[in-house]
């Protein structure tokens, strides 16, 4: 038993690969039984390959090999060796033709990955390592090729034929089939490749370069959702655009091509010229899509176009290396979303995906550094950390450099690397040349996992006028890691007078002021530093922007959270003052909730929430941001031991006691609303949506009857999937009748819409009423639900598990036992779906002995189970370490 487990990939073991192949021709002949895939190969012996010839290793998995040919000769099964993951063929020459002959069963692959079929579509998903269960093939990414592709099938069932590149020929064959070749100009890695077959409509548009080159853009959806397109044709014009203003960076090829299919794992894949989408980041109309669905498909339409250079052109020379072109991308939608809507809006959203989500995972049995040292089923490897955390590390390039600087940086990494395999070293590297500086220890944000946690302290000494700031960083461990060193943390900060206003700031053995906001570089364990003439005791504003993701614990009093909520210049800044404040109140409550004090609302905060409603010149968005509470995850993560009760309890008890003290100031905004236009999707309009939205949310907490009204007609009579479901979610966790008209009525409505429906899965899967579970149990069994839809998974099991922290939490530990369930029933039919969800488990030592025993029981129950994906085997065996 022992040694049939999975066994663990190192970076350190990397080696270049023994062969390069130069061109691949592959040609495809699509069948509803099998399809037969033949593959022709001009390879040669790598010249840069350490040691002595060896056997050429091809990687493959569930296919059947018919045949296999070198140099045009037939090899006997003597000559070659297949087992479950590869084809090794000793004593190959110098250079050669291989041809790889073999059938595979796209229609019976639900784990997409690899060629498979979604609604009649043949499409295909290679990242990570798919294209391995499409054909024999040294399947990793540091060995580029020029593609030229076949795809032949029948003509009626599929009229759209593509690949990636151009179209070289096409024409008719006998038995109603047809043919289209494409050649794709570009070497590129394995996972880069695509091929889509079905029967799609096309939305065409074009786009002129900077330098005077016109590319054809095509968005092909099935019929039906032909009126979905606008939005993301919109949204792909306006990236290359910014593409080319911000880093001079134009796209290369003359055709761009997306495809939208509704079963894919993740947002959408990069493929060159032909990006295969998940329909949740495509389709959208005013009706069918949320403000939030908007912007999701305007940042992942950028995200999979700013690959075609950050990925693409230069790409990763192994799997380690994945932060290399997934930071730095995430880190460019990132500023393309922030240019092309809010700054600070967008700032605020992305810290809280850090906080709810990589700040969790960095603390728990997972965590790994931005560029993981080893993994089992690299898969398990696409997370917050190496995207969201990977993009605050190339953030903080961005601060410490400047625009210019950083904007040289990419330029000389883009030049240098072209048409390269390469790693975060050699991006850091350019990053230090361009701007001049010594990043050694900037690296260890690579290298070493785990949240920072920098601490503050300030004095002022009023004789001297000087203000000495000390901070000070340490790291916890992480599996692996129990020492770490200290970052390189640039830590953005100002000083506020007793006025609210930003003061000079300069520091000892400067001769003048260097601005009001500048960052500091915290290097050492702990820094001091002096600021010398300071007129009165400043209120120090930190981490200005949140300029790096670590734990900030600074020794504010709530008065001081206050005053910066009501006065800091930094936007961040005032949002996170809101937050602390807020933090420090549900903490408390949920302290009294644990001792059984009766709860109470903190005045003091009450008073700071007040004043910010009633602050008429705010901005909708961002007043709708500091209105929010923290998140129940959030608050979670700041126990010592989570007490998902504790926490619900004074959540939602703050929530009702805010709607009670202030019921007219909310009702004031929802009447303001009503005057703030037609609908649009322009960022004000979407501003004072999410601030009306919020408010109804807040006043529905009392359940009055003329608010149950207002959010009734809201629903009724909304003209945008916003406000729908922003009244729906408010119904959803109400106890009146009113519920049931309007999930019925919103299901007759929408029924034939998927994307639409997994809305109301989610709906009601986020319900706070105590039946949550059952509901989703039931839901699970009605015909819109499908186990093989990753859509579906997540907007109903996934939405309950890691997005309704109460009820998943719930004492009895039904809802351990019931993702239990699920994750062995879907790790037969997709693991990546199964691992994802089980993500929900890992972090059980944050819980009471009794919770914890629970979690661990399904974990060990589900380790023990037969036949486990590397996938699943990999989060359940360490979390249990
Ligand atoms: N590069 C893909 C992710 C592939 C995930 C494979 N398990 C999407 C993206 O980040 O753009
Ligand atoms: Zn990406």
């Amino acid at each position: 038993m022992e040694d049939t487990k999975p066994r663990a990939i190192y970076l350190q073991d990397y080696l270049p690969p023994a062969y390069l192949v130069d061109a691949v021709a592959l040609r495809f002949e699509l069948g509803e039984e099998s399809t037969r895939v033949s593959s022709r190969l001009h390879c040669r012996r790598n010249p840069d390959f350490p040691g002595e010839p060896q056997a050429l290793v091809l990687f493959g998995r569930q296919l059947f090999l018919t045949s296999l040919l070198l140099d045009g000769r037939q090899l006997q099964p003597g000559e070659y060796r297949v087992d479950e993951e590869s084809l090794s063929i000793p004593g190959v020459p110098e250079s050669f033709c291989l041809e790889v002959n073999t059938e595979i069963r796209p229609q019976e692959n639900t784990s997409l990955e690899g060629l498979y079929k979604s609604s009649g579509i043949f499409c295909t998903q290679c990242e990570a390592q798919g294209f391995r269960k499409i054909t024999y093939y040294p399947d990793r990414p540091d060995v580029m090729a020029s593609f030229t592709t076949t795809i032949v099938a029948e003509k009626a069932r599929y009229p759209v034929l593509l690949s990636n590149g151009n179209l070289v020929e096409q024409g008719e064959l006998d038995g109603g089939r047809h043919f289209a070749t494409w050649q794709d100009p570009f070497k590129k890695p394995s996972y880069l490749f695509a091929l889509v077959a079905g029967d799609l409509v096309r939305i065409a548009d074009s786009f002129t370069t900077a330098s005077g080159r016109e590319v054809q853009l095509h968005i092909y959806v099935e019929q039906r959702n032909r009126d979905k397109c606008d939005h993301a044709m919109r949204s792909l014009k306006k990236a290359m655009r910014w593409d080319e203003q911000t880093y001079g960076l134009e796209y290369d090829l003359d055709i761009y091509m997306i495809l939208a299919v509704d079963d894919f794992n993740m947002g959408a894949m990069e493929n060159k010229g032909l990006n295969i989408f998940n329909s949740k980041y495509v389709l959208a109309r005013p009706d069918t899509a949320t403000d939030a669905d908007y912007q999701a498909i305007e940042g992942v339409i950028g995200h999979e176009y700013f690959h075609n250079w950050t990925g693409n052109r230069v790409t990763c020379r192994d799997w380690f290396q994945l932060s290399l072109k997934e930071g730095l991308t995430v880190f460019r939608d990132q500023e393309f979303s922030a240019d092309m809507t809010s700054r600070a809006v967008k700032r605020i959203d992305d810290v809280r995906v850090l906080r709810n989500a990589q700040f969790p995972e960095d603390a728990g049995p997972m965590a790994h550094p931005v560029r993981p040292d080893s993994y089992v089923e690299i898969n398990n490897f696409y997370t917050t950390t190496v995207y969201n955390k990977g993009a605050e590390v190339i953030r903080m390039y961005h601060t410490l450099l400047g625009a210019e600087g950083f904007r040289k940086g990419l330029q000389l990494y883009l030049e240098r690397h072209d048409g390269q395999a390469v790693t975060t070293d050699d991006f850091l590297a350019a990053m230090a040349e361009a701007g001049g500086r010594d990043l050694g220890q900037f690296a260890l944000w690579y290298s070493q996992a785990g949240t920072p946690v920098v601490q503050a302290q300030g004095s002022y000494d009023a004789a001297g006028r000087v203000y000495t700031l000390k901070l000070s960083q340490s790291c916890p461990p992480t599996p692996g890691q129990q020492e770490k060193r200290p970052f390189h943390i640039p830590v953005a900060l100002g000083l506020l007078d007793l006025d609210g206003n930003d003061l000079p700031l300069q520091l000892e053995g400067e001769t003048a002021p260097l601005g009001t906001s500048r960052v500091l570089e915290l290097r050492a364990a702990e820094q001091t530093y002096r600021f010398v003439n300071v007129p009165s005791p400043p209120v120090p504003s930190l981490l200005r922007g949140f300029s790096a993701p670590v734990q900030l614990q600074a020794d504010y009093t709530e008065a001081e959270l206050a005053f910066l909520m009501a006065h800091d210049s930094d936007p961040f800044n005032r949002w996170e003052a809101g937050q602390q404040l807020a933090s420090r109140v549900l903490l408390k409550l949920a302290a009294d909730h644990q001792a059984g004090r009766p709860l109470q609302l903190d005045e003091a905060f009450a008073a700071a929430f007040g004043k910010t409603l009633c602050d008429s010149d705010a901005d909708p968005a961002l007043l709708a941001q500091a209105l929010a509470l923290p998140t129940e995850t959030y608050l979670a993560e700041q126990m010592a031991v989570a007490d998902p009760e504790a926490i619900h309890a004074a959540r939602e008890f703050v929530r009702r006691a805010l709607a009670e003290k202030f019921r007219h100031e909310f009702a004031a905004v929802l009447e303001a609303s009503a005057r703030s236009g037609p609908y649009s999707i322009e960022p004000a309009a979407v501003g004072w949506r999410s601030l009306k939205n919020l408010c109804l949310a807040y006043l529905m907490t009392l359940e009055e009857p003329s608010t149950v009204d207002h959010c009734c007609r809201q629903f009724q009579n909304g003209d945008n999937m916003t406000d729908v479901i922003a009244a729906l979610a408010c119904l959803v966790n109400s106890a009146g009748p009113e519920r049931q008209q309007a999930l019925g009525a919103f299901y007759e409505k929408w029924r034939e819409d998927p994307l639409v429906v997994d809305k109301w899965f989610t709906l009601q899967a986020t319900s706070k009423r105590p039946d949550t579970l059952e509901q989703v149990r039931l839901l699970m069994e009605h015909p819109a639900f499908n186990i093989r839809n990753p859509n579906k998974v997540r907007a109903l099991v996934g939405a309950f598990c890691h997005g309704n922290p109460a009820r998943f939490h719930d004492r009895s530990g039904a809802g351990y036992a019931f993702l239990g369930d699920r994750v062995l029933e879907l790790d037969r039919l997709n693991p990546q779906v199964a691992a994802r969800l089980l993500g929900a488990l890992t972090r059980w030592r944050k819980y009471d002995g009794a919770r914890q025993e629970l979690m661990k029981s399904q974990l060990q129950r589900i380790l023990a189970a037969e036949g486990l994906s590397r996938d699943v085997y990999e989060v359940a065996s360490k979390s249990l370490a």
